[in-house]
């Protein structure tokens, strides 16, 4: 067997005044937490760091910058690069990244045992839309602060396993999945923010959103034979619901662990990589049973 416990690290909400200061003080607990827990890696939200910003509107674009890290590590999260290298843990989070040459992207990072960051990925999907749209219950701005990702779906060789990520709307995408799939993938992590409510659509709740949710992740873990962690932003961040739903699903596509609630909090799990060996050896095992010669319309072929 080959083992990585795994922590899924649901942060509660984080209101537009608090600071990454505040923020990583909570992350920070919440790694020792785990670690109490016998985690060896830890597994945060999408955009950990502030408040799920692209809800406001910024008509001068560059001021949205504040909410965007333009190197990473920085000296405000330091201090969790520092205590994961103390404790032997892996780490992966989200956060909004402004490149050198002022590109922005919503990415996530994974982090080795030792500190060092060993992949990283930018969000490929990315919901909502560009301008003010009065007709919505609430924005989603994301393709107004974001272009679309440009790594593709890389999966890495680390901490003993074959890991990915991908982030939140990701997660509805069975190609998302697939493309890190056909790489031999043990391993998804993720992080996300959904708000509790669709904006156009009155009568999508959250019972709704949390089972659309549960069923994406459960799909993608049973058809790629991996396992997969989802970790929540919760909770109302300055009115606005965020839904939790912080889990993790194993290669047969079943929930081992769930979080209830909404606030800080963690739960672990000894996930086996080996578990994936039987599906992908068998009924998915992709250059036997796959009929790419029929896919073609997937690809805009
Ligand atoms: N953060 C993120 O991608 N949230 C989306 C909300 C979809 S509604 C615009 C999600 O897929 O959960």
């Amino acid at each position: 067997s080959r083992i990585v416990t795994v922590a899924a690290a649901q942060l509660g909400p984080i209101q537009k005044a608090e600071t990454r200061e505040q923020v990583v003080a909570r992350m920070l607990a919440l790694m020792d937490e785990a670690k109490a827990k016998g985690a060896d890696l830890i597994v945060y939200p999408e955009l950990a760091l502030t408040t799920f910003f692209p809800r406001w509107y910024h008509e001068d674009r560059a001021e949205a910058d504040a909410w965007f890290e333009a190197a990473m590590p920085n000296p405000a999260v330091q201090p969790l690069f520092d205590r994961a290298r103390a404790h032997g843990m892996g780490m992966s989070f989200g956060y909004a990244e402004l490149t050198p040459e002022g590109r922005h992207f919503n990415s996530s990072i994974l982090v080795d045992k030792s500190g060092t960051i060993v992949g990283k990925y930018r969000k490929i999907h990315l919901p909502g839309h560009v301008e003010y749209d009065p007709t919505r219950a609430h924005q989603h701005l994301e393709k107004r602060y974001f272009e679309p990702g440009d790594l593709g779906f890389p999966v890495w060789r680390t901490m003993g396993g074959l890991m990915g990520m991908c982030i939140c709307n990701d997660r509805r995408w069975p190609e998302t999945y697939r493309v890190m799939g056909l790489q031999g993938v043990e391993m998804i992590v993720l992080g996300f923010n959904t708000p509790s409510v669709n904006g156009h659509k009155a009568k999508e709740g959250m019972a709704q959103r949390l089972f659309h949710h549960r069923l994406s992740v459960q799909a993608g873990a049973y058809q790629n034979s991996c396992w997969v962690v989802a970790v929540a932003k919760a909770g109302s961040e300055d009115g606005h619901h965020l839904m939790g739903g912080t889990l993790i699903v194993n290669p047969d596509g079943e929930i081992v662990a769930e979080l209830e609630g909404e606030a800080d909090g963690v739960i672990v799990h000894a996930c086996d990589l080996d578990d994936t060996r039987f599906g992908k050896q068998t009924i998915f095992d992709f250059k036997m049973h796959r009929r790419i010669e029929h896919y073609g319309p997937i690809t805009g072929q």
